[in-house]
C-alpha cells in the first residue's frame, strides 16, 4: 500500500456547534429560534454538500469571455456551481431579508445564516454583503423613488426577481483614501446624470445595481465634495454598453469571486441624496459590510476548526492520534478559546445592530456598536489569518497541498484583514468612534456584561486592562501623532477586554447548563492576556526605519 490518509470529514456546521445554539438560546425569544431553525439545518446541509463537492473538482475560478466569436463586445463571466446557486439559495433561507425584518432580532437571525453559508457560498456572500449594505444605505437616504424602486428586489424571497448591488468606491487613485476619486458625474443635455471613470475593485459586477461615489462635475477637491449615485448595470438579460469589464482580478485568494476592474463611459446614474457629502452617505453601508467581513472571518474560523478536531480524532502519529497528544491538544484548545472570544464580539455587534435599527437599543449602545464594529472586524480579520495558518500546520504537510482544499482556507482569510478597510484604516477609525464619550459606553455595556460574573479573576483583569486604556488614551489626548501609532495596540486591546466581558456573561448565562466548558474559555482567553498595546516610541520608529 502507498501512502494513505484519512481525509478531514466536515461536520454538519450547525448540528455540531455548541456555541452557535448556546448563543441563539441565550438571545432569542423560544418561538423566533424555533422559526428560523430550518433554514439554520439546511443552509448546515448545503455547507456539507458544498464542501464534498469542492474537494471532487479542480478547476474553481470564473471565466471572463470579452470578445464572441464573430466579434462582439460581450463581456460574459461563467461562474462557478456555487455562485449560480447563490441567487437560490439566498432567497429560499433568506440569508439577507431576514435582516430587514421589522423586530429587533432580524440582524442576529440574518447573520447566524450568513454565519453557516458564507465558506460554502464560495464568497458569493461579498457582493451579498454590498447588497445589504446598499439596501441600508438607500432607507437611510430616505430617497422614496429610488427605495421604491430597488428594496423589493434586494430584498426579494423570490430568485427570479432578486437583484445583487455592487459598492463602487475603489479607484487607482483613491484606494483607502476614498476622497481622492477621480470618477466624475456630469449631466447631459437632458440633465441625466451619467458616470465617467475607472472602478479599481468591483466585486459585484455580475449585479444588476450599484451604488458609487463621483465628483460632480465642477464640484472641488476631496471627499466632502463627494457625492453618492445609484446606477443600474443591466438592460433586460444584457449588461448596458456605458459598463465595461477590462479584466478579472488575478487574486492571492477568494478565486471564485469574480473581481473585476471596470470603467463607466457615461452610465446613467441617479444621486441618492445631496449632491456632496458621499462619503457620509455610503458609511451605513461601511458599517453593515463590515459587520458581513467581521461574519465571514469567524465563519472562515469556525471552518478550520471543525476541519482540524475531525483529523486530530482520525490523525495517528507517534503511537496515538493527534488530539490524545498534549501538544497538539494544548494548540487546538488555545485556538478554540481565541476562536470563542473572537465569536461572541462579532454576534454582540450582529445582534446590537438589529437593536439599535429597531429602536430598542439603550441609549448609549448606539455610541457602544458605532465603536464595536471597527473594532470586530479589524480583530478577526487578523486573527483569522493566525487561526488558519495554525490549522492548516495542524494538517502537516497536507495543510499545505492545493486538492486537500485546506490552503484555500489561509488564502482566502488574508482578505479579511485587506477589504472593507485594512487593519490600520480600521484602528483610525476607531479612534474616530472613540471621539467624545465613547470609551464610557464600552464601561458602561462591560460592567453591565460583568455584573454577576462568577469569575472574579476574569473580572478584575478586564477592569485592569481597561483602566490602562483610559490612562493610554487620556495621556495621547492632545498627541494625535502618538495616538495613531498606537491605534492598532489600542484597538486590539478594547477588542480583547470586550470578548472577555461577552465570554464572562455566557458562562454566567451557561452556569445551570454547561459551566464548565464556557469557563475553560473564559480563563484560556484571558490567560492569554488582554492588553496589546503597542510600544509607539516615535524616536524609535524614526531610527528603525532610517538609513541601515
Ligand atoms: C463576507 C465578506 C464580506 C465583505 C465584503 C466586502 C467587499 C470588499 C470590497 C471592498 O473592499 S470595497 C472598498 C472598501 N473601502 C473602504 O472600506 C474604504 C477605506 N477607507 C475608509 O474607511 C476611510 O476611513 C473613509 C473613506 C471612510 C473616510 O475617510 P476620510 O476621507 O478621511 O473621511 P472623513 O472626513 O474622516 O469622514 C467623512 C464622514 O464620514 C465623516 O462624517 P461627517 O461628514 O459628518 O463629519 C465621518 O464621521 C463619516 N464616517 C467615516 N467612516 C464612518 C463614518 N461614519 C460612520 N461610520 C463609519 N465607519
Amino acid at each position: 500500500m502507498g501512502f494513505l490518509q484519512a481525509p478531514p470529514q466536515l461536520a454538519h456546521p450547525y448540528r455540531a456547534d455548541p456555541l452557535l445554539h448556546a448563543t441563539l438560546r441565550r438571545a432569542l425569544p423560544p418561538a423566533r429560534l424555533a422559526a428560523i431553525e430550518p433554514d439554520l439545518q439546511a443552509l448546515g446541509e448545503y455547507a456539507v454538500m458544498e464542501w464534498e463537492r469542492a474537494t471532487r473538482s479542480t478547476r474553481r475560478k470564473p471565466v471572463l469571455t470579452q470578445w464572441d466569436a464573430w466579434g462582439n463586445r460581450v463581456d460574459r463571466i461563467e461562474l462557478t456551481e456555487a455562485w449560480q446557486e447563490g441567487p437560490r439559495i439566498t432567497t429560499k433561507y433568506a440569508v439577507l431579508a431576514s435582516g430587514h425584518e421589522a423586530h429587533e432580532h432580524a440582524r442576529l437571525e440574518e447573520f447566524a445564516r450568513v454565519y453557516l453559508y458564507h465558506v460554502a457560498s464560495e464568497f458569493y456572500s461579498c457582493p451579498l454583503a454590498m447588497t445589504d449594505g446598499a439596501a441600508t444605505a438607500l432607507k437611510a437616504s430616505g430617497n422614496k423613488a429610488l427605495i421604491e424602486r430597488a428594496l423589493p428586489h434586494l430584498l426579494s424571497r423570490d430568485a427570479s426577481t432578486f437583484w445583487l448591488s455592487g459598492q463602487w468606491m475603489t479607484e487607482n487613485a483613491g484606494g483607502s483614501d476614498v476622497g481622492n476619486t477621480e470618477t466624475v458625474a456630469r449631466q447631459d443635455a437632458s440633465g441625466q446624470w451619467r458616470l465617467y471613470g475607472r472602478k479599481w475593485f468591483s466585486s459585484a459586477v455580475v449585479g444588476e445595481m450599484a451604488l458609487g461615489l463621483a465628483r460632480p462635475e465642477g464640484a472641488g477637491n476631496g471627499p466632502g465634495a463627494l457625492a453618492l449615485f445609484y446606477v443600474e448595470t443591466m438592460d433586460g438579460e444584457r449588461r448596458k454598453p456605458e459598463l465595461i469589464i477590462d479584466r478579472l482580478k488575478d487574486k492571492l485568494g477568494t478565486h471564485e469571486l469574480p473581481t473585476a476592474e471596470i470603467h463607466l463611459d457615461g452610465l446613467p446614474a441617479w444621486p441618492l441624496g445631496e449632491l456632496a457629502n458621499g462619503v457620509r452617505q455610503v458609511a451605513p453601508m461601511l458599517n453593515i459590510t463590515r459587520t458581513w467581513n467581521a461574519v465571514g472571518a469567524t465563519a472562515s474560523m469556525a471552518r478550520a476548526l471543525s476541519l482540524v478536531r475531525d483529523y486530530a480524532t482520525r490523525r495517528h502519529a507517534f503511537g496515538k492520534r493527534l488530539i490524545d497528544q498534549p501538544l497538539h491538544a494544548q494548540t487546538l484548545a488555545d485556538m478554540q478559546a481565541e476562536f470563542e472570544g473572537a465569536f461572541a464580539l462579532t454576534f454582540e455587534v450582529a445582534h446590537l445592530l438589529g437593536r439599535v435599527e429597531h429602536g430598542a437599543a439603550q441609549p448609549h449602545e448606539i455610541a457602544l456598536l458605532r465603536l464595536l464594529t471597527p473594532l470586530a472586524k479589524l480583530w478577526t480579520g487578523k486573527l483569522a489569518v493566525k487561526l488558519c495558518s495554525e490549522a492548516l500546520e495542524c494538517f502537516g504537510g497536507a495543510g499545505y497541498i492545493e486538492d486537500t482544499g485546506l490552503p484555500q482556507l489561509l488564502r482566502d482569510a488574508q482578505v479579511y484583514a485587506i477589504w472593507e478597510g485594512t487593519t490600520n484604516v480600521l484602528s483610525l477609525d476607531s479612534l474616530r468612534a472613540l471621539a467624545g464619550e465613547n470609551l464610557g459606553a464600552l464601561r458602561t455595556a462591560i460592567e453591565g456584561w460583568l455584573a454577576d460574573s462568577i469569575d472574579a479573576h476574569a473580572r478584575q483583569e478586564i477592569h485592569r486592562v481597561l483602566d490602562a486604556a483610559g490612562a493610554y488614551l487620556q495621556a495621547r489626548a492632545d498627541e494625535r501623532a502618538s495616538l495613531e501609532a498606537g491605534a492598532r495596540g489600542l484597538a486590539l486591546t478594547l477588542a480583547r477586554c470586550t470578548a472577555a466581558a461577552l465570554l464572562a456573561r455566557h458562562d454566567t448565562w451557561s452556569a445551570p447548563h454547561e459551566h464548565a466548558r464556557t469557563g475553560a474559555a473564559l480563563r484560556r482567553f484571558v490567560a492569554h492576556g488582554l492588553a496589546r498595546f503597542s510600544a509607539a516610541d516615535a524616536t524609535d520608529t524614526a531610527l528603525l526605519l532610517g538609513p541601515h
